[in-house]
This record gives C-alpha cells, structure tokens and sequence, in this order.
C-alpha cells in the first residue's frame, strides 16, 4: 500500500524534509501521485509539511491502525503479523471469510477505520462510525472438530476482557455467550463464524468490535442507553494501537493455552469473568422464552438453565437478560475512576 511505504520513507528522515522527487523515485510512482497520497493522508489526520522547495516532513501521526503503526509496538510471535487494513469495507468478517476462503494463514488479520455493514448476530447489525473503534477480524486454522467451536468464542471473549481490563484498568462482565460489559452496559461484541465440514472446521474468523472513543452521545438512540465505551467509562482517550496490540497478544496467548491445554482452562477463566452461576435469566433461543437460574455453562459452551420447574435445558444460542443483580465487580484501583465515577453499580 502506498501510504504506507511514504509513511515509512518519511519515519526514516524524522528530522529533516524528503524530496517528493525522491519518494516518486524510490516508489516508481509520478510526483503527482506522491502529492495526492500525501493530501489523502493529510485528511486522516496525518501532519505533513510540505514545501515546494525541500519535500515532505512528518510532524505528527494520528492514531490511526494502518500496519505501519501498529506492527512496531506488537509484541506478538505470529498473531497479526500480516494485517489487512482498509479505511473503509463493508465488514471486516466477510473480508476475512473471502480471504481465508483463498488461503489466508492463521493469524493474518482484517481491520478497518469504518464498516458499512457491521454485522452482529443474527442478522442484526454493529453500529461502526469512523476512526473510533476497533473492528477486527483474526482468522483461525484450529485443528479441531467443529463442536469445540463455540469454545472458540468463548476463548475470545476471555481475551478481549483481558485486553479491556489492561486498558482501562476496569473489571468487564462477560454476558453469555460474546457481549462484554462496563458497568452494565456493551463496550464490545464478538461474532465468530466458521467454515467446517462435519469433522473437521477449515476456518473459523473471530469477529470482535469494541467501542474504544466513540462518545456516548454518538451512539444511534435505539442503543444509547445500553452501549458504552472505553472512553466513556474511563474518561480519557485510549489509545487504539495500544488497545489493538494488547488485544492481539491475549487472543493468542489464549488460543494457545487453549490448544495445548484444552477447553478446561478457558471455561475456568471464562466463568471467572462472566460470574453467571446462580443469575436469574430469562431469554430466547429458536423462539422459544426460557426463563430460569443459570447453572452453568458446559464442557461445550453450551448454557445450562434450570427453569422454575426443576428442569434442565442446555441452550446453545440466544440472548440472554439478567432478571437480578450482579455481584458486585471488583474495580482495579484507579484513582481518576474512584472519584469521578463510582456511583454507577454494575448491575445489569
Ligand atoms: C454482536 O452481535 O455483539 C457481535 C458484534 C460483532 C461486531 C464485529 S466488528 C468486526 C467484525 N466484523 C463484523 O461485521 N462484525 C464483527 P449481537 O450480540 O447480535 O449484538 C448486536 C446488537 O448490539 C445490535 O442489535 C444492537 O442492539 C447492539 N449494538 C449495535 N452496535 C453496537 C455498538 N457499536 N456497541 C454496542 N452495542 C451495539
């Protein structure tokens, strides 16, 4: 990508200007080329001067997740070391699918700036302004039968809560089976799908979004009261790089504990997070209302619901509602948080 390779010869010359006749020299492109990536990158939010006599400087980059921001500070051995980034796509999972589906490794993984389609769960849709958030899809290649995919999901949703408590220094709920809450409300979702024939999975493509600087006053009415972000709920502007990068070494932390130990670890952590034993809950699954005490969930993910009757239902899909309160989550100490914002319980 262009942009990319003129960030990268402007990084080099940090203190000094670079001709544009040399950066069309080196990159085999026209001068008029340069100059329109240049203003293309300048409405990103890049500072560039440019002076007709000297060339091109950089002064500033914004936080924007093109490679070439993003890979200096990723700590990981394999796990987005090839990223496929795009301002703008339609959904960063349809992306991946097309890309896994042409042979894409494990670890390679989607991002973009906005999505005009942000897909959620069936068939509803993940509200994705520009520039704000993280909308990021990871394939996978486990070697694993497709009925350990829904653990999968949940490895994820272990690490994303890991990455969001890192970051924020705040203790997130995981509600069955992929939203991530703060203080009650959905700071990230994650959609996984999966190309699978019946014993073996090809792909699965981990789907996740999280909310990181959007401000609660953006998000569209229908969903103002029950989103939030990490912004919102820290008060201050987190870094998406960094959140990125954070998020990128847990999942694969995670996914290789998970495929050296098993599906036991994950659900022992998973259960860590979500505390759902014992909640009240009511939900629907394949138009069915089930309405009961959560038990647990098992060896396959799967949620397991005793209804006031005594009876046992395993559910493997549907949204679940909270009927009574959380226990209270632990905040990690942060002293900004402790005097600003402490009132909100975590209670949904
Ligand atoms: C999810 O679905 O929570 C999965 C969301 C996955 C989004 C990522 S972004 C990168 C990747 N590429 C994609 O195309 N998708 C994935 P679900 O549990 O069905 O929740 C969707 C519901 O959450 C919507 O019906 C709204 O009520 C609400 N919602 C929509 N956008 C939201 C947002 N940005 N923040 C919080 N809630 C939102």
């Amino acid at each position: 990508m262009m942009d990319d390779e003129i960030l990268k010869l402007l990084r080099g010359r940090p203190s000094s200007f670079l001709s544009g006749e040399e950066i069309s020299h080196r990159l085999r492109v026209s001068r008029t080329a340069v100059w329109k990536r240049i203003r293309h990158m300048r409405s990103l939010g890049y500072e560039i001067e440019a002076s007709t006599r000297s060339g091109y400087r950089l002064i500033q980059s914004p936080d924007l997740l093109i490679p070439s921001e993003v890979l200096p500070s990723l700590e990981t051995d394999w796990m987005g070391k090839t990223i496929h980034y795009f301002t703008r796509l339609n959904s960063t999972n349809a992306k991946a699918y097309e890309l896994a589906i042409n042979g894409a490794e494990e670890g390679e993984v989607v991002i973009t700036e906005s999505q005009t389609k942000g897909k959620g769960r069936l068939g509803r849709s993940w509200f994705s302004p520009p520039l704000l958030n993280l909308y990021l899809s990871v394939i996978l290649r486990p070697p694993l039968p497709p009925h350990q995919a829904s653990l999968i999901t949940l490895m994820a949703a272990v690490a994303t809560a890991e990455a969001i408590e890192k970051c924020s220094r705040l203790r997130p709920l995981i509600k069955w089976p992929n939203d991530i809450l703060l203080n009650g409300r959905k700071v990230a979702g994650l959609l996984n799908e999966i190309k699978s024939e019946t014993d073996r999975i090809h792909f699965v493509i981990l789907g996740i979004g999280v909310n990181i600087n959007i401000a609660g006053r953006m998000f569209p009415k229908e969903i103002r009261a029950i989103a939030t972000s990490l912004k919102e709920e820290t008060e201050g502007k987190v870094s998406r790089k960094a959140f990125l990068a954070s998020l990128l070494q847990a999942l694969e932390k995670w996914y290789t504990v998970f495929l050296k130990e098993g599906g036991a670890v994950i659900l022992k952590s998973w259960r860590e997070w979500a505390q759902i034993k014992g909640r009240h809950i009511k939900m629907t699954s394949f138009g069915e209302t089930i309405a009961g005490k959560a038990i647990d969930v098992d060896t396959e993910g799967a949620l397991i619901i005793e209804t006031r009757r005594g009876e046992r239902k395993r559910v493997v899909a549907g949204d679940v509602q909270y009927t009574n309160k959380a226990p209270i989550a632990k905040h990690l100490p942060s002293p900004r948080r402790a005097g600003l914002r402490a009132a909100r319980p975590n209670n949904k």
